[in-house]
């Protein structure tokens, strides 16, 4: 019987009071108890891949296997380490920054590569383990289009792409769990404000749209501030990197 603080370590909390990062602290608890204890993965196998910033200090805060990569690098990582063994469930849980930015083309090619990884984005616009650096860096901070990664995930022919905030709990539990489950590469982007550096959560929550089960475009044509879209835009099976491979499971 796996209770709620099996995956609590005794680190305490930095992230600034009130960051949302907490939100997803507790979901990704949540989900990964629900289906260790509905037998659906097993905890010995979880593995979470991090890398630098408010978003990798999840590491310090999670129970389970852990690594601690450079900044941008999660995705080559947890694509490694499954290859190393197809039998665990690997978890990347990195910054916009890393993923978009420092990393991005990682995102690319494992969205096309489709090895069985989940990638959870905590994007909240700004680098926010460097104080912000962009907001004293460039003056029109807050004027400039926001860069939308579902529609390159989408292109990149990641089999499964979502977008979620951190204000809408059951949507990002049940999004959550479904990436984890899904056989090839998922995506969860999750949109939500840094209290400290970019702290535009009314605007998230006034503008965010639901849009479920299809393909979208962007809309950066009609308004460099377009809608906040959420939901599962695709999900849809082909054959797995390690399948590719012929790789098997290791036993332990
Ligand atoms: C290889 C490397 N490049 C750059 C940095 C400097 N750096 C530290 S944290 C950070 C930004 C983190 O931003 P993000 O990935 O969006 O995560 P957040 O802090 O917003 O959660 C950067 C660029 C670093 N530590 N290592
Ligand atoms: S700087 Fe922003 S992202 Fe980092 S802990 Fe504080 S509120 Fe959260």
């Amino acid at each position: 019987m796996h209770k709620k603080k099996d995956l609590e370590t005794k680190m305490p909390i930095t992230w600034c009071p009130g960051c949302p990062n907490n939100v997803i602290l507790y979901v990704l608890k949540s989900v990964l108890k629900e289906l260790v204890d509905a037998k659906k993965i097993r905890k010995q196998d979880i593995v979470v891949v991090t890398d630098i910033g408010c978003a990798g200090k999840i590491y310090d805060y999670l129970e389970v296997n852990a690594f601690y990569g450079l900044h941008g690098r999660a995705i080559p990582i947890a694509t490694g380490i499954k290859m190393g063994n197809p039998g665990l469930t690997v978890i990347a849980v990195a910054g916009d920054g890393g993923t978009y930015g420092e990393g991005l083309n990682h995102l690319v090619s494992s969205s096309r590569l489709n090895p069985d990884i989940t990638v959870i984005v905590i994007n909240n616009g700004v680098l926010a383990l460097t104080k912000g650096q962009p907001t004293s860096t460039h003056p029109s901070i807050g004027g400039e289009p926001i860069f939308d990664p579902v529609p390159l995930a989408l292109a990149s022919q990641a089999s499964f792409v979502s977008r979620e905030t951190a204000f809408d709990l059951r949507d990002l539990q049940s999004t959550v769990k479904a990436a984890i489950m899904h056989k090839g590469f998922s995506l969860v982007d999750i949109f939500e404000p840094c209290l400290s550096y970019n702290n535009d959560g009314e605007r998230m929550k006034r503008d965010t749209e639901r849009v479920c089960g299809k393909d979208i475009q962007s809309d950066f044509e009609e308004s460099l501030r377009p809608k906040i879209r959420t939901g599962v835009f695709r999900k849809m099976s082909r054959p797995t990197l390690e399948q590719k491979l012929r790789l098997s499971k290791k036993k332990s």
